[in-house]
């Protein structure tokens, strides 16, 4: 085997580039990834020795970011991403000189103690980048030189192969997550959905733009799994489902494009208050917006969504008779509007805490509620219920028919939430099942309360790792003296908060700034940028 990873590495050689695992995953153009997706499927295989023989999902997928680009992230056994102590050996094997890479593999081996002799077992797909299949070689190259069984699910949406990550190392077990096929995610979400919104009516379509990614497929065929409209279900109409072209991906549509431009895509033909959402190139990320005959563009965001699922499912255990034993929480990041923390916080009366971008450090902290709601502000995020809640769900024995009621919704949410990871198709059948409960329509939604306007700004820096944060990536601490300069803009503007954070996905630095106006908005978050821009040239 040896021999084998030698030799395998010497077909995949590495750029003269350093590499970082990012927010989510190695993510960058596409023509310098060979290398590292090969090294990587090399820490798919030790990651799975390590684990007894359990199955590690890997997902080739650039997501949000332009078609050109592609990435690789790796799937824990319960379809929570990479455990973080991990990310550090793949970035060592990543950055090994070729010919370093067999022995730090057998250093990392020896180090973590795996014993070589342990089944590696691993799972993966791809989005539908025309990069994808040249990179899926490489990581089979690596998979066989490491000795791995391995099972190709081809083209999948990232949350599918969380999924699927998960009901493998489940299955046939009390803990079994569902049929290990795409079928089986089908199957469930349609049945979930279904009981869900038994005796709720939904009214008018919803028309999903599927950013030309893969989510325009698996909606398609996720759709044959979901009641009709015609029958009390759902209709469905979608768009931007173009996987032939692959330059169209992310292009002028998709959910990224919604958040930061603040509008619905130029091709939308939606009518005004017609319900509209967003997926994002790997259908891991969910926004909706209407047109408002009054006010205009409307974006019901991450935030928005969160919202809403907190007080309906806060509601649901209430009336269930639950909410004493169930801790229910929100977890944001510094994205969050002020506005959306503030209505959890006082209008829902649910805690929130605050943690840096990444699904990763969410989702962690969402743990730690018996129901913990995650999603960022950009539309990623899901609900993740403890066991102490499930239980709570199938053993309460109902007083009441509105009881029972209750707890047979709580129940089908379990079902219909995806709680491996932030699920766009999913996520639009729970927002779509909490709207037909309330009888809302968008225009409800939007009045819960109302957003601070916000920018959010990428700035282009020579060097984006000059730029360190503290807080939950409120503060900079480095260049010093920036965040003091910050800190006095803030302070002329009313309701004013802006922070600058490094892309963990981009090379770019990110500026988000809110304020009591549109124009205030606009203002601090283009005088901050300027301040980050001039930082960023003056040290480099
Ligand atoms: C990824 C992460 C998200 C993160 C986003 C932007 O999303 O999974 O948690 O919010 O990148 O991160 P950054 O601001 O560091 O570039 P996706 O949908 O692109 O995989």
């Amino acid at each position: 085997m040896a021999d084998a990873i030698l030799a395998a590495a010497a077909k995949h050689p590495k750029p003269d580039l350093t590499f970082q695992y990012g927010t989510a995953g190695f993510r960058m153009k596409a023509n310098l990834l060979d290398s590292v997706v090969f090294r990587v499927g090399l820490v798919a295989a030790l990651r799975s020795r390590k684990l007894g023989g359990l199955t590690i999902g890997v997902m080739i997928t650039a997501s949000h970011n332009p078609p050109e680009d592609n990435g690789v992230k790796l799937v824990d056994p319960m379809g929570e991403m990479l455990e973080n102590s991990w990310e550090a050996y793949a970035t060592t094997l990543a950055n090994a000189p070729d010919a370093e890479v067999e022995n730090v593999y057998h250093k990392l081996e020896k180090d973590l103690k795996i014993n070589p002799e342990t089944p590696a077992r691993v799972i993966y797909a791809r989005d539908t980048r025309t990069s994808g299949p040249k990179l899926v070689a490489a990581l089979v190259d690596a998979l066989k030189a490491a000795g791995a069984e391995y099972t190709d699910y081809r083209l999948l949406t990232t949350p599918q192969l969380h999924y699927l990550t998960r009901c493998t190392n489940t299955e046939g077990t009390p803990q079994s997550y569902g049929d290990v096929s795409e079928k089986g995610y089908y199957e469930k979400l349609g049945t979930a959905f279904a009981r869900a919104i038994k005796g709720k009516k939904i009214v008018g379509p919803v028309t999903v733009d599927c950013a030309n990614g893969v989510g325009g497929p698996k909606l398609a065929e996720l759709v044959k799994y979901l009641p009709k409209g015609s029958e009390g279900g759902i209709d469905i109409k979608i768009v931007n489902d173009d996987v032939l072209r692959p330059e169209t991906l992310n292009h002028e549509c998709g959910a990224d494009f919604v958040k930061t431009k603040q509008r619905a895509p130029p091709s939308s033909k939606a009518a005004p208050n017609d319900r509209c959402c967003s997926l994002d190139g790997d259908a891991d990320r969910l926004i909706y917006y209407f047109n408002d005959p009054e006010h205009g563009f409307r974006l019901l965001d991450g935030d928005r969504i969160a919202t809403l699922a907190a007080s309906f499912i806060g509601d649901l255990a209430r009336e269930a008779g639950l909410a004493e034993e169930l801790k229910i929480g929100v977890v944001q990041t510094a994205y969050a509007n002020g506005a959306s923390t503030k209505y959890v916080e006082k209008t829902l009366g649910l805690p929130v805490v605050c943690t840096p971008t990444g699904v990763k450090w969410l989702h962690h902290a969402a743990t730690k509620f018996d129901v913990g709601v995650y999603f960022e502000a950009n539309g990623h995020g899901t609900v993740v219920f403890s066991q102490q809640a499930l239980k709570a769900f199938k053993i309460k024995e109902p007083e009441s028919p509105a009881q029972a009621s209750a707890l047979e919704t709580l129940r089908a949410l379990t079902d219909l939430i995806n709680q491996t990871v932030g699920d766009a198709l999913s996520d639009m059948l729970l927002v779509e099942t909490i709207l037909a409960h309330k009888a809302w329509t968008p225009r409800e939604w939007d009045l819960t309360y109302t957003d601070l306007p916000n920018r959010l700004v990428r700035v282009e820096v020579a060097d984006r790792n000059m730029f360190k944060t503290t807080d939950a990536e409120r503060k900079l601490v480095e260049p010093s003296g920036l965040q003091e300069q910050i800190d006095a803009l803030v302070k002329k503007f009313k309701d004013g908060r802006s922070f600058a954070r490094a892309s963990g996905t981009e090379d770019a630095l990110r500026v988000y700034a809110e304020a009591a106006t549109r124009s205030e908005a606009d203002d601090l978050a283009s005088k901050v940028a300027a301040l980050c821009k001039l930082e960023g040239s003056i040290k480099s």
